[in-house]
């Protein structure tokens, strides 16, 4: 009961007739729906999490887990989760979450607009007396959503405290593919990376990335614009970037697959991850009063 209200209250704050409404999602969770004639969209205020976007005349670009979780304190499975402020494990403390404290927790609507053909939903998350149990910093994350003909991804962080913030970020994008045996992702050819399943032994891409088996790689000191080729969907996806000197690529392949509860056991050949990010060497510092703004933009091409 308490969440519908929630949610009627939020509609009528921020509802665009015909095109988005907040309503109730997954588990009971609010999400902003989208249905513009450009195209058809979801993002929860859990984790300020994009979840789908469909453009008109194309199949979903975004791959979302079946067996994905939707409540309180858990990541959902797909889509495009936030990672801050740090990436992966947190170093010196392994009772910290994966991928930093904001994807697990419930984000505000800062505005919903339509500009064009294109929907901007901004969703915000501010440092609060939970976060600094985790992180003594003060900040101000805003995630802002374009979705149209294309699906345009803004994080933009800024540091609200008196001292210098490092902190670690990534978009860490799943994309749909019809499978992933014949994919390839092109652009990262000659680029150096980190090998997480070598013990981040640093290697140099040759070519295209084909993935074999389980593949989590760091790509280091890159801005390229990468692209997904997908035979099966006879599509290309091209993942462009702005401000993001990482880009993570990501497929768990059959045994890490398996260990993952909330992903169904062949569900890794639908999905492969491109995370535009900063991380590792490649940490942003920022100082007081000053602000970040990571960005992505995706296309889908017919091949
Ligand atoms: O982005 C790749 C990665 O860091 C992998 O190491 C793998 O753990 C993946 O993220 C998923 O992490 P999660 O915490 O969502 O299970």
């Amino acid at each position: 009961m308490q969440s519908m209200r929630v949610i009627a209250d939020l509609g009528r704050q921020f509802d665009i007739p015909g095109v988005a409404q907040v309503v109730e999602g997954s588990g009971g969770l609010p999400k902003v729906r989208i249905t513009s004639p450009q195209a058809v969209a979801e993002m929860y205020l859990h984790g300020a999490h994009v979840t789908s976007w469909k453009p008109t005349g194309a199949k979903e670009a975004l791959f979302l887990s079946s067996k994905s979780r939707f409540e309180d304190g858990r990541a959902i499975r797909g889509g495009v989760p936030v990672c801050f402020p740090w990436f992966g494990d947190k170093a010196g403390d392994s009772k910290a979450p994966a991928h930093g404290f904001v994807r697990t927790k419930a984000w505000r609507i800062e505005s919903i607009a339509q500009a064009a053909d294109a929907i901007t939903v901004s969703m915000f998350s501010e440092s609060d007396e939970i976060t600094r149990q985790w992180w003594p910093a003060d900040f101000r994350l805003v995630n802002r959503a374009t979705f149209g003909r294309e699906l345009s991804l803004a994080l933009v962080v800024t540091n609200t405290g008196t001292t210098p913030l490092r902190f670690e970020e990534a978009l860490h994008a799943y994309y749909r593919v019809g499978s992933i045996e014949p994919a390839r992702v092109r652009g990262l050819g000659g680029v150096h990376y980190l090998d997480k399943t070598d013990s981040n032994r640093e290697k140099a891409q040759e070519g295209d990335i084909v993935i074999v088996s389980e593949t989590d790689r760091v790509y280091l000191n890159t801005e390229a614009e990468v692209e997904l080729k997908d035979p099966v969907f006879a599509r290309r996806i091209s993942v462009g970037k702005h401000n993001s000197r990482t880009t993570v690529v990501w497929n768990p392949w059959t045994e890490k697959a398996r260990a993952l509860s909330d992903l169904g056991d062949d569900e890794w050949k639908q999905m492969i991850c491109i995370e535009c990010s900063n991380v590792s060497d490649f940490a942003v510092i920022l100082a007081p009063g000053q602000q970040h703004t990571m960005n992505t933009t995706v296309q889908v091409r017919p091949m």
